[in-house]
């Protein structure tokens, strides 16, 4: 896609997800149908589901040819990665959504032929859009976001998925002891937002192609760096354990989360 095609697509995805975003403010307070997927913690809402349903289907309006992977169901069975693919994350933190009301995400990223395109995360509650690509820059809103943390690991938070915490996977505790802290906000999209803003140094995580996909492509646009710690190669088809980490980071995390465990 040439750049007056891309920025219309941004233009489209920024439209779609503000659109998404002011219905789901408008029902914040109405009584929600609560379901649960993998477990007791992993939810699902009905306006999950119809959220993903009316960007898809506004995806479907505009770019017919195009993929589509979902995180609710409503996309299509994703195997490769050829032509325009959207990922659509309708609600990127249900868990916040459900008992906080706060701290969630609408996210939608655009790949071609697997390359990033366009990404896009709205923080809801606080309306602040942040888009961009590789040959559009990043915003937040209107305003161009041009750099990024210059701060050595002793001196950045961390954000991390709480159980990869808990349980000391990849030698969190350790990094806990080499930042300045650890923080889990619960939103994948909110954790990039910190990333972007230079609020935080890194995110680790488990993590969908769909929580991957709109932050990745703003992340590597600002020099920062997305790489899997479980030894995959990061293919954004399957789910997986990632680290995205700034530039001057990114190695001093990985030296500590993949040091051999003295046995
Ligand atoms: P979600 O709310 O869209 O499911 C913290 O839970 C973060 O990890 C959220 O961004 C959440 O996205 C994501 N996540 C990925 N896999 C998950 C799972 N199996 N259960 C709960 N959250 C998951
Ligand atoms: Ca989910
Ligand atoms: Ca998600
Ligand atoms: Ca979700």
């Amino acid at each position: 896609m040439n750049k007056p095609e891309t920025a219309l697509l941004a233009l489209r995805m920024r439209a779609w997800v503000s659109t998404a975003g002011a219905h789901i403010r408008h029902h914040i307070h109405d009584p929600l149908q609560v379901k649960t997927k993998s477990s007791r913690v992993d939810l699902v809402t009905n306006l999950d589901k119809q959220t993903e349903k009316s960007l898809i289907s506004a995806i479907r309006s505009e770019y017919p040819q195009a993929q589509i992977m979902g995180e609710e169901g409503s996309g299509d069975h994703v195997t490769d990665l050829s032509g325009l693919v959207f990922f659509v994350d309708p609600i990127d933190g249900t868990m916040n959504f459900v008992k906080q009301k706060s701290n969630f995400a609408v996210m939608i990223g655009a790949y071609e032929n697997g390359h990033p395109l366009v990404g896009v995360i709205l923080n809801v509650m606080r309306q602040e859009l942040y888009w961009g690509g590789p040959q559009l820059g990043v915003f937040r809103n209107e305003t161009p976001i041009d750099h990024v943390s210059p701060l050595a690991l002793p001196d950045g938070l961390i954000g991390m998925n709480a159980g990869m915490f808990a349980y000391d996977r990849y030698h969190t505790h350790q990094l806990f002891k080499s930042c300045s802290g650890v923080r889990m906000i619960g939103s994948a999209g909110i954790e990039y937002i910190q990333l972007l803003e230079g609020r935080q140094i890194a995110y680790m995580s488990h993590l969908a192609p769909w929580d991957v996909a709109a932050g990745r492509v703003m992340a590597e646009t600002l020099g920062m760096q997305l790489s899997r710690l479980d030894g995959h190669p990061l293919d954004m088809v399957t789910s997986g354990d990632v680290l995205i980490a700034t530039a001057s980071t990114d190695a001093a995390i990985r030296t500590i989360a993949l040091a051999a465990t003295p046995s």
